[in-house]
């Protein structure tokens, strides 16, 4: 097997571009499409101070890597869920990876902010574990924009997730959430803006990506994720991959280009405010972060 760039032998085989690489032209590649995605959506720029979320997991710890790389200023945000062994291997595998390149890290523990855990917090708000640690994340990522001066928070979602949350969105027609998805968020009234730079890789290459590189991430950072419906919609997106290379990127940038727009009007209906508890906006009376506090002391005083 040859590579299609050098022409040294090729041990990478990527079966949506129908190409075959050696390690360094694979590495060459993949630089090329993150930088395309930051380029053309305006993510960010050398000067841009960039919170990286990782989880320990290959692509939040492959996305600080390429930054890190790219010579981009970037800090790491872990959150520390406390769920027995798996926090402690995925914040190993964090802390291993920021030690090893000398990279600066802000690590959040939920007992210390919210005084319990995610499966507690979960409960008194009666809501799935990720949709209670999604709303934390957003909201702690805001907290320290504000009070450590990031410009950006960039995420590991990649283009299988895209896809796979557009293919949900659609399927039920969530049109809030159409206008919304987009790779980059930009800032507006006190929200740091957001960005997802993996947006044109795929997982299969990020897995590459993160053998080839030599990093050392954790199988399953969180037990959680295994029961996302998103993972059918994710197999059912690579099953039509396979029949059918190149689906995804076209599926995705179509989107971009010509239809979430039709959306937008659905987004413009939120109306947001600041928190009377913490200022931070809001569209319910309170933010869900201090309702999660009051529920949790609430709870705590009724044992
Ligand atoms: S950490 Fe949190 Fe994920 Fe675990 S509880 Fe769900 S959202 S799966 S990235
Ligand atoms: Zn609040």
């Amino acid at each position: 097997m040859k590579c299609r760039i050098c022409g040294g032998e090729a041990t990478i085989k990527l079966k949506s571009y129908n190409i075959k690489l050696c390690e360094q032209d694979f590495l060459n590649f993949f630089k090329r499409r993150v930088a395309e995605a930051i380029r053309e959506y305006k993510m960010f720029t050398h000067q841009d101070r960039i919170l990286v979320a990782v989880s320990g997991g290959k692509d939040s710890l492959s996305l600080w890597d390429i930054l890190a790389q790219m010579g981009y200023q970037t800090t790491g945000y872990h959150l520390y869920l406390n769920i027995a062994d798996a926090s402690e291997q995925a914040f190993e595998a964090v802390k291993n990876f920021a030690d090893k390149n000398n990279l600066p890290l802000i690590v959040d523990r939920l007992d210390e902010i919210i005084g319990a855990g995610i499966e507690q917090a979960s409960k008194v708000m009666k809501k799935p574990p990720c949709s209670v640690c999604g709303m934390i994340k957003r909201y702690r990522f805001n907290r320290l924009a504000e009070e450590k001066g990031f410009s950006v928070v960039v995420t590991g979602h990649h283009l299988d997730d895209e896809c796979a949350t557009l293919l949900g969105n659609l399927l039920h027609w969530q049109e809030g959430y159409l206008a919304r998805q987009y790779p980059v968020l930009e800032e507006k009234e006190g929200l740091v803006k957001r960005a997802k730079p993996f947006v044109y890789v795929g997982e299969e290459e990020i897995k590459i990506y993160a053998r080839v590189r030599g990093i050392n991430y954790v199988q399953t950072p969180c037990p959680y994720s295994r029961g996302a419906t998103s993972l059918i919609y994710k197999r059912i997106i690579k099953e039509i991959e396979e029949q059918m290379p190149s689906t995804k990127i076209y599926f995705l940038k179509a989107f971009f280009k010509n239809y979430r727009e039709r959306f937008y009007a659905e987004e413009e209906k939120v109306k947001l405010h600041p928190c009377p508890e913490c200022g931070y906006l809001t569209v319910g009376e309170i933010c869900n972060f201090c309702l999660l506090k009051k529920k949790l002391q609430k709870f705590s005083s009724q044992k």
